[in-house]
C-alpha cells in the first residue's frame, strides 16, 4: 500500500493539462493501484491523477456504500451528455472542507479503457455522472470551483491559503 500526496488547491499543478497513455503497462497499474489506496484513505469517492501530480490520463471512483467496487478509467471520454441538467452538492480532496452547488448535464455516457487495457463504456447518472465530470474536469485542469463565482473562489483561494501557512507554521 502506498499512499500520495494530494495537491491542495490553489496549486497551479491542478491546471495541468494530462496526457494520453500510450500503453496499459506495469507502471500504469502501479499507478492505479496507489490512487485507490489514498482514494480510500481520504475517503473519497473518486481520485484523478493530476490531484497527485501525476498528469496523464487516469481516474479511479467507487461510489460504493461499502467501498468495494474499484471502477478504473484510463484515458476516459465523455462521447455524449444529455441535455437535461442537474445540481449537486460537490466537494473535492483539492479544496478540503468546501461544498458548493454545481449544475452539470444529468447523464454522461463514457468510453474508457479498464486497468487490462480493455475498452469499455459505461452510462452514468446519479453520482457517478457528477464523479465522471468532476474526474475529467481535473485531466483538463480544471477544478469545481472554477464553476463558482469569482467571490466565492476568491474566498475560498485565501482561506485555503492561511491555513496551509498555519499548517507549515506548526511544524
Ligand atoms: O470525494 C469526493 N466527493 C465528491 C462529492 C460530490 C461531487 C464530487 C465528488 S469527487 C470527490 C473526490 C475528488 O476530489 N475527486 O476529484
Ligand atoms: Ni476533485
Amino acid at each position: 500500500m502506498a499512499l500520495l500526496n494530494v495537491l491542495c488547491y490553489p496549486d497551479s499543478r491542478l491546471h495541468k493539462v494530462a496526457k494520453p497513455v500510450a500503453q496499459v503497462d506495469a507502471r500504469i497499474k502501479k499507478i492505479v493501484a496507489d490512487m485507490a489506496d489514498t482514494m480510500y484513505e481520504a475517503p473519497g469517492v473518486g481520485l484523478a491523477a493530476t490531484q497527485v501530480d501525476i498528469h496523464e490520463r487516469i481516474v479511479v471512483i467507487d461510489i460504493s456504500e461499502e467501498q468495494n467496487e474499484l471502477r478504473v478509467f484510463i484515458n476516459p471520454e465523455i462521447i455524449w451528455s444529455s441535455p437535461e441538467k442537474k445540481a449537486w452538492r460537490e466537494g473535492c480532496l483539492s479544496v478540503p472542507e468546501f461544498y458548493d452547488e454545481v449544475e452539470r448535464p444529468a447523464q454522461v455516457r463514457v468510453r474508457a479503457l479498464d486497468v487490462d487495457g480493455k475498452e469499455f463504456e459505461v452510462d452514468a447518472d446519479g453520482l457517478l455522472a457528477v464523479c465522471l465530470q468532476h474526474e475529467l474536469d481535473h485531466l483538463q485542469g480544471k477544478v469545481f470551483v472554477e464553476y463558482l463565482s469569482i467571490l466565492k473562489r476568491t474566498r475560498i483561494s485565501q482561506k485555503l491559503k492561511k491555513r496551509a501557512k498555519e499548517l507549515a507554521g506548526e511544524r
